[in-house]
């Protein structure tokens, strides 16, 4: 990519890490306020159950108490609220029942938040915590979505009848596919989980909120990827208190994932117990209740077909999932399995037909909400699972029945881009050129044969091939808005010149571990032609900028990256005129270059920092100008941006023991237009790590009375760097053609991309030793695969 001053696309090391790394990085629970307090929660053991009585009595008399606060006490207070909006079939509104501060009345998952005693330590509120007697009566438990909407099922929430919250459906009529699949000379079909994930950000979430009487004003300090979400979700819906009132400051935050996008109860009850108690008042959670309280990923259970004719061509495609959302509604939880999920299952194909039906069940388990990919990750898992099994179903090559179903290249300039049969237009895309590299990168030819050379040997090697699609950059507004949505999502970038030449700028997002300090800098030195150490990036404080969406679905460089360009174009706009009263000269004569300001061809010229001063200079200024050099510019995206790439992962599995070995991991990505080539390279291997962790070695286990049997790091089992091979990855680059700086997302595509690639590389091998397995469920324990090389005929 061709750059103003070459700082694009350059590999600046991030500038943020020397804080981290020298352990001066300020995360919420590293504050300590004055005459600071500490929070515990008394969560519910169990999943469903009626609360007969709370007996504080005990505990309030403990030492260093100063509050304790029940259910009842909060009753009066709204609850936390969803942000979407997903209705039913037939018109009626989605069912969302009250996600209380503290339960009242009955728990509806282990985790559930009872009571908070507040005390002078954090040790001290824990003790009291544990004299909160609470009587419980245990009510029958329903933990699967496709159990929950049976009849006779434990009903979670008295008002929502068969624990349904939305029914939705998109693409063509259930008939249209039905017909197509009438003409398929091939149907392949799968019913299968896509089992729920924990996020496990290395800081757990934590809160520290005070209230300032003097001002009447609350602050919250919070663990989250989104400030001004959470002040406008909390001051307006929960709480009441006037928005101006309330300051949300996200510091440096150890990882979101997703799972700190939402507003979370704690965070309202911490702020309005703040000004009860007169103190500052902190919370931060222990692994074991993050691991029931923090939000969940996907959890799908579903059934899909697709229909090919005889030369492999897609016909058709159907698909009903039932999503389970947990207890109650996240913020973003119903747009997951809908909005972000239901609308890619188009993937890079030409499918004609296609029907997408998703049932969203609330059961007894912990929040469903994002969590990395975010419903992208469980359509790719669908899709690249179906075709390249109708390739060893149909004796078919799963590159060629690739490349005979691609969408055709297109760049996006002087077409529309490609309109899919579910509401999405792509931008622009190369399909087939990622897949060509990838299969160069693993030298396919080559592979087969000692894949077969294998065989005599009597081991099992297999190849799994992923080549998705995913829309990210949330969200045209028109867009969300057509789907049903209740919100759009643009971002704000405010370019604050000051006198000196030197810059500040406030960006709406919230980076969390993404390096935005070093890219977002790097557009700004690369535009103005100044040095990267004369630019800051400020995020994450509501009091500092005039709004911000904040940092999910891989958005911030595409969205507030394109706001920020916004405003330094205003900024060189009035740096022109400014330049051309200076010299003399006509503004639409100035041009700008390597922090220059010229007039069109001659050598008179004026530098950004002379521009700067006299912009705060009024007697040299130009009087029909203000003084100042300060812009805020909203930027709403036409269009999300569509990155895509080719995955291909080389497994061995140990015949004896179901053992599976990750050998090879390729990863070709393409997200257009790149800043920092290996800030790019670090979010595709944190992703692909990610997504290898779900096929192989991740997932939360209820039991059927709703506990979660692995809520702990001796059971939940995260990839480690030596499960995982050296990964091989490159990129192609098809600019985004909407946005100003031609990008498109990188911080899911890893893991979007990652998890069919290994289940079909495992799959691949077992087919090569003569099993013929369609399905095993994630994640591939050595137990499972062994299981289903038995069961199945050799
Ligand atoms: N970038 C670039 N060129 C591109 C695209 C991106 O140089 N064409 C850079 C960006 O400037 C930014 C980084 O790559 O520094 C990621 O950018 P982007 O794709 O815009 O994603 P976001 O910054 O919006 O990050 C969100 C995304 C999501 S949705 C999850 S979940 C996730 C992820 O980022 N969570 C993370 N990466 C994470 N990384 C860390 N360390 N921790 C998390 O919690």
């Amino acid at each position: 990519m061709s750059t103003m001053n070459g700082m694009v696309g350059k590999s600046v090391k991030r500038v943020e890490d020397k804080r981290f790394v020298t352990g001066k990085g300020k995360y919420t629970d590293d504050i300590i306020l004055p005459l600071q307090t500490y929070a515990y929660f008394v969560r519910s053991p169990y999943a469903h159950a009626r609360i007969v009585n709370v007996d504080t009595g005990a505990a309030i008399d403990m030492p260093g108490v100063l509050a304790i606060y029940t259910g009842k006490d909060v009753e009066a207070i709204n609850g936390v609220p969803c942000g979407w909006q997903v209705n039913f079939k037939n018109g009626d509104t989605m069912k969302e029942p009250k996600h209380p501060l503290l339960v009242a009345d009955k728990v509806r998952h282990v985790g559930d938040a009872v009571a908070m005693v507040v005390a002078q330590t954090r040790e001290q509120a824990k003790d009291a915590a544990q004299m909160v007697m609470v009587d419980y009566e245990e009510l029958p438990v329903v933990v699967n979505a496709a159990e929950a909407v049976k009849p006779g099922a434990p009903q979670v929430h008295a008002d929502v009848p068969n624990n349904i919250c939305y029914d939705w459906e998109l693409g063509n009529s259930k008939a249209e596919v039905d017909q197509a699949m009438l003409e398929a000379a091939h149907i392949t079909s799968l019913e299968f989980v896509n089992q729920r994930m924990i996020a496990n950000a290395i800081e757990p979430r934590s809160y520290n909120a005070f209230y300032d009487e003097a001002n009447e004003k609350y602050t919250l300090y919070t663990s989250t990827q989104d400030p001004h979400l959470i002040r406008l979700l909390m001051s307006a819906f929960v709480l009441g208190i006037p928005e101006h009132k309330v300051r949300v400051i996200g510091p440096d935050v150890g990882g979101g994932f997703g799972s700190k996008g939402d507003h979370y109860a704690e965070e309202a009850l911490l702020t309005w117990a703040s000004q009860k108690v007169g103190r500052p008042i902190k919370w931060t959670a222990e692994r074991s209740e993050s691991f029931v309280s923090d939000a969940q990923g996907r959890d799908h259970v579903t059934k899909a077909e697709m229909g090919f004719d005889k030369e492999g061509k897609i016909l058709a495609l159907r698909v009903k999932t039932y999503a389970n959302q947990g207890a109650y509604l996240g913020t973003f939880g119903p747009a997951v399995p809908t909005y972000l999920y239901g609308t890619l299952m188009q993937g890079l194909y030409t499918t004609p037909k296609i029907n997408v039906d998703v049932t969203g069940v609330f059961t007894n388990t912990t929040v469903v909400d994002a969590y990395r990919g975010a419903g992208r990750p469980e359509a790719t898992y669908l899709l690249e699972r179906l075709i390249d099994l109708a390739a060893l179903e149909m004796g078919m090559d799963p590159a060629d029945i690739r490349f005979k179903n691609f969408v055709p290249p297109f760049d996006g300039t002087n077409q529309p881009g490609y309109q899919t049969q579910v509401a999405l237009l792509y931008d622009s895309g190369n399909y087939e050129g990622v897949l060509r590299k990838g299969l160069s990168m693993l030298g396919y030819d080559d592979f087969r044969k000692k894949q077969q050379e294998a065989t005599r040997n009597g081991k099992l090697l297999g190849v799994g091939f992923s080549t998705y699609i995913e829309a990210c950059g949330l969200a045209p507004s028109a867009v969300a808005g057509a789907l049903g949505a209740r919100a759009g999502l643009y971002e704000m970038g405010q370019v604050r010149v000051q006198p000196t030449g030197k810059v500040t700028i406030y960006t709406g997002t919230h980076a969390h571990g993404q390096g935005h300090e070093t890219t977002f800098a790097q557009v700004v030195a690369d535009r103005l032609g100044i040095p990267m150490a004369d630019i800051e990036i400020v995020h994450g404080d509501s009091d500092s900028m005039a709004f911000g969406m904040g940092t999910y679905g891989s958005r911030s460089l595409a969205v507030g990256g394109s706001a920020i360009v916004k405003s330094i174009d205003k900024v060189i706009e009035k740096g022109k005129k400014i330049a051309a009263h200076k010299l003399e000269a006509n503004a639409g004569d100035m041009e700008f270059a390597n922090g220059k300001f010229t007039v069109k061809g001659t050598d008179k010229s004026i530098s950004f920092g002379d521009v700067a001063l006299t912009a705060y200079v009024p007697h040299v200024y130009p009087a029909d100008l203000e003084p100042g050099l300060d812009f805020t510019s909203f930027y709403d995206p036409t269009n999300f941006t569509y990155p895509f790439g080719c995955h291909i992962a080389v497994v061995e599995v140990d015949k004896e023991t179901g053992k599976v070995e990750l050998k090879r991991f390729i990863a070709v990505d393409d997200v257009g237009n790149i800043i920092n080539p290996m800030i790019v390279e670090g979010q595709i291997h944190g992703g692909v790590a990610q997504g290898i962790g779900q096929a192989l070695f991740e997932g939360a286990e209820f039991d059927s009375n709703g506990q979660l049997t692995n809520a702990s790091y001796m059971d939940y089992c995260m990839p480690r760097a030596d499960d995982l091979p050296m990964f091989e990855t490159t990129n192609q680059v098809t600019p985004c053609p909407h946005n100003p700086l031609g990008a498109k997302g990188a911080g899911e595509a890893g893991t979007i991309g990652a998890t069919p690639a290994v289940v079909n590389a495992v799959i691949d091998a077992l087919w090569s030793g003569g099993h013929k397995v369609k399905d095993i469920r994630m994640p591939l324990t050595s137990e499972r695969v062994w299981r289903a090389m038995q069961a199945s005929v050799n």
